[in-house]
């Protein structure tokens, strides 16, 4: 048999219910612990064997995603355990058992369209969340790099828990052979621009998640890499010649056309200013000049009254 094809079914002590995604992640089934018949998510990693074994990075990568766990942070998925399955050629399967959350934010958010909205309390609570479980993934020094609603997860009791981080140098390898379309609704300019980047790219996806809190629908839905520069330009302005990297840049400036700005509010009507200026600060085009996590949590979005205009 292919490893490829290698299910939970084969892992003794779960039972494999169904395929919740698959992605450039590897594979995420709905299982059940046979021994306690609690409901967990099965990741299946497929990870690729040097002649020492497994890659040191990866073992970096699972003893902290295991040291963070202990934390119990509310807003990060709780890992329960680390499996291995079989090893074929230079190939072994791991599986990580992971608390199971129902929902992931994107359904969420199209079940509001249809209740006329989410309440702006509701969203305030969740931006708030959101920021907490980015903020304790920084100071841990991990980077998200792909946050988008599909991984950010909804409790029954609608708390947000933050998925599929700290694998990154663990797929990376694996992703080259998958042929997975990813979203580039929620990347910050310098990802886009093929440039360096660190935590402040978490905080441009989350500024954009906000704003599809509001507007229930993504923010800047580009269709390639320049495209979605475009997109982002046409709503917030392009950056001036100033502003533009000068790091080795393949892309032109002069290859974007200079447009006026429709603004945010334009685009989300219902947006109060506190939400507004907060949004604006995450999606600051310069990383250096972004907000940070715990400086966000302080904004007044969060610390005054709301105002329903
Ligand atoms: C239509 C695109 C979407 O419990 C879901 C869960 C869900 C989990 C869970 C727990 C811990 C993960 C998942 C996880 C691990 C990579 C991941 C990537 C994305 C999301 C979670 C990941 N398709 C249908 C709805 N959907 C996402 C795909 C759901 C719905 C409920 N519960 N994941 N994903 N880690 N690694």
């Amino acid at each position: 048999m292919d490893e490829k094809q290698t299910t939970p079914s084969d892992m003794k002590g779960y039972e494999e219910l169904l395929t919740i995604g698959r992605g450039a992640y590897g594979t995420v089934y709905k299982a059940r612990d046979k021994n306690t018949g609690n409901i967990v998510a099965l990741k299946k990693v497929v990870v690729s064997l040097t002649e020492d074994g497994i890659p040191k990075n990866t073992l970096r990568e699972i003893s902290l995603l295991k040291q963070l766990d202990g934390y119990e942070h509310p807003n990060i998925v709780r890992l329960f355990d680390i499996c291995h399955g079989q090893q074929k050629d230079k190939e072994l399967i791991m599986f990580l058992v992971f608390e199971h959350v129902e929902q992931d934010l994107s359904a969420y958010i199209d079940k509001a369209v249809s209740k006329g909205g989410i309440p702006t309390m509701i969203i305030r609570d969740m931006s708030r969340e959101i920021l907490n479980g980015v903020d304790f993934l920084h100071s841990n020094r991990i980077v998200h790099r792909d946050l988008k609603p599909q991984n950010l997860l909804v409790s029954n009791d609608g708390h947000i828990k933050l998925a599929d981080f700290g694998l990154a140098k663990t797929y990376d390898f694996e992703m080259q052979l998958t042929s997975v379309v990813v979203t580039l609704w929620y990347r910050a300019p310098e990802v886009l621009l093929g440039l360096t980047y660190a935590t402040p790219v978490d905080i441009w996806s989350v500024g954009c998640i906000i704003a599809e809190l509001y507007k229930l629908s993504p923010l800047f839905c580009g269709t390639s890499e320049g495209d979605q520069l475009n997109t982002i330009f046409k709503i917030l302005g392009k950056p001036s010649r100033d502003e533009w990297p000068k790091e080795n840049v393949c892309v032109k400036y002069d290859s974007f056309e200079i447009v006026d700005a429709s603004g945010l509010a334009q685009m989300i009507p219902n947006l109060c200013s506190n939400a507004e200026d907060l949004v604006l600060s995450m999606l600051t085009f310069d990383p250096t000049k972004r907000i940070r996590a715990l400086d966000a949590l302080n904004h007044s979005y969060f610390t005054e009254e709301p105002l329903n205009t």
